[in-house]
């Protein structure tokens, strides 16, 4: 495969002097025991974040790193279920919408010792447990063992609690990660947006973020209508598997799972334990996604609606992302990076830079707003790990320097335009500052 090089600026860069900025950024965003993404936008600690955030700090402070992601496990519910928010209880229950009173966790019996929300987010965690774990040293261990249970629990919750089919489903489009993909937007047509529940909820991210670049009122109050279902049946998976108004299979999500699952098992011969239930897990899930969401004619994998049993047709990054596992069968990396360097995504061709989150070619991209068309440096991260996992190393590099090239010339923006580079969304986010010193550390 042809690869252009990232801008010639890149080159001058100087990445010390980014490392000193992002550093700056993660420790601005601390608050004593985790991160939270952004001080004003997102005032609290968010799941898959903190796994984002935890491979930034094991190179400033591997112990750092440790404390952030036990931190969230300690958020973790009786069922296993690690919670999309786990609420910092200095700040003032209207900072973030939907807060600690809407999702009413502490009204459960067995809840967990702090507010949280009730949905999840993907299971990248033990992705970063286990860099972290290598990052510790001699007390890697210690850490490993308290880490384990935890991530082995967020696993068997999703496997017991949260299938069909063998695979995953996400029943809150914030589950996915990816908020506002338009892959979302025929399921969501079922869900009736009652613009009149903006006389009960006040939106907060409109008061940080511009209205412009974030979901429409129409798509927020179906995300509150969906909340507040799940949490009215007390947030009952057999009841929200049957009866939710939306049952998604995101191949971003179970190609993390699958993924997660090769991670515990490293984690586990660390420990000295057998990993065989881990590899056998991956390769389950790996089969599955293959069977379920694999499109041979779109060149990439899919999302399912559960509801009617459709493949969902649109081409967006959370297809790229089972790229990570090293067990897809022959032919799919190869379909996967002609989708990747094709007209839907163009990554590595001159004036792109990274991933975009979504197709150039659909009328719905939109290169401003959250998570429809915009880069952002997790998923662009997330697209190298699976090029270098399949060998495709001189586009991975390239990806990294994107990464390096957007935060050089916007900040550490939330996400950022694919084709002019400027960033949008929050500033001083954190995981586009931990990400950056992850890449620039791993050279
Ligand atoms: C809802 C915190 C989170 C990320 C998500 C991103 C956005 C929240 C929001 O911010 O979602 O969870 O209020 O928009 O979409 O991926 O984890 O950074």
């Amino acid at each position: 495969m042809v690869v252009t090089r990232a801008t010639s600026e890149v080159a001058d860069l100087d990445h010390d002097q980014l490392a000193r900025m992002a550093i700056r950024v993660v420790i601005e965003n601390w608050h004593g025991h985790a991160t939270v993404p952004s001080r004003r936008l997102y005032p609290h600690q968010w799941s898959w974040d903190s796994a984002f955030i935890a491979l930034g700090l094991q190179h400033l402070a591997p112990s750092r790193a440790a404390v952030e992601l036990l931190s969230l496990f300690g958020a973790q519910w009786a069922d296993g279920r690690l919670p999309h928010i786990a609420f910092n209880p200095a700040v003032t229950d209207d900072a973030y919408f939907p807060g600690p009173s809407f999702w009413r966790s502490s009204w459960l019996e067995g809840h967990p010792p702090i507010d949280t929300s009730g949905i999840i987010q993907p299971p990248v965690h033990a992705i970063a447990a286990r860099a972290v774990m290598d990052r510790l040293g001699s007390s890697g261990l210690d850490f490993a063992a308290r880490a384990y249970p935890a991530l082995v629990g967020q696993n068997s919750y999703i496997r017991e609690r949260r299938t069909v089919d063998g695979l995953a489903v996400v029943v809150h489009p914030w589950e996915t990660g990816l908020d506002n993909s338009p892959a979302w937007d025929e399921p969501l047509r079922a869900v009736p947006a009652d613009l009149s529940l903006f006389e009960s909820y006040t939106r907060r991210d409109i008061d940080h973020a511009r209205s412009s670049e974030r979901p429409t009122d129409e798509d927020y109050a179906r995300y509150i209508r969906l909340a507040l279902a799940y949490r009215d049946a007390g947030y009952d998976d057999d009841w929200v598997r049957s009866s939710g108004e939306f049952v998604v299979v995101d191949p971003g999500f179970n190609g993390l799972w699958a993924w997660s699952e090769l991670a515990l098992a490293q984690m586990a011969r660390g420990l000295g334990r057998n990993p065989d239930r881990h590899l056998s897990e991956a390769e389950r899930i790996t089969t599955a996604l293959v069977d379920q969401l694999w499109s041979g004619a779109r060149g990439i994998f899919l999302a399912r609606d559960t509801r009617p049993g459709v493949l969902l047709g649109e081409r967006t990054v959370a297809g790229l992302i089972p790229l990570v596992l090293p067990g897809l069968p022959d032919g799919i990396p190869t379909a996967l990076c002609a989708t990747l360097t094709g007209p839907s995504f163009c990554a590595g061709q001159p004036g792109v830079h990274g991933v975009p989150s979504f197709d150039f070619t659909d009328p719905r991209f939109n290169s401003r707003r959250y998570w429809r068309g915009p880069t952002w440096l997790n998923t662009t991260w997330l697209v190298a790990e699976g090029l270098r996992a399949h060998g495709e190393d001189a586009l991975a590099r390239r990806l990294c320097d994107d990464m390096v090239a957007l935060v050089a010339g916007a900040g550490f923006r939330e996400y950022f335009n694919p084709r002019t580079g400027s960033g949008h969304g929050t500033n001083n986010f954190s995981w586009s500052a931990a990400l950056l010193l992850h890449v620039v550390a791993e050279g």
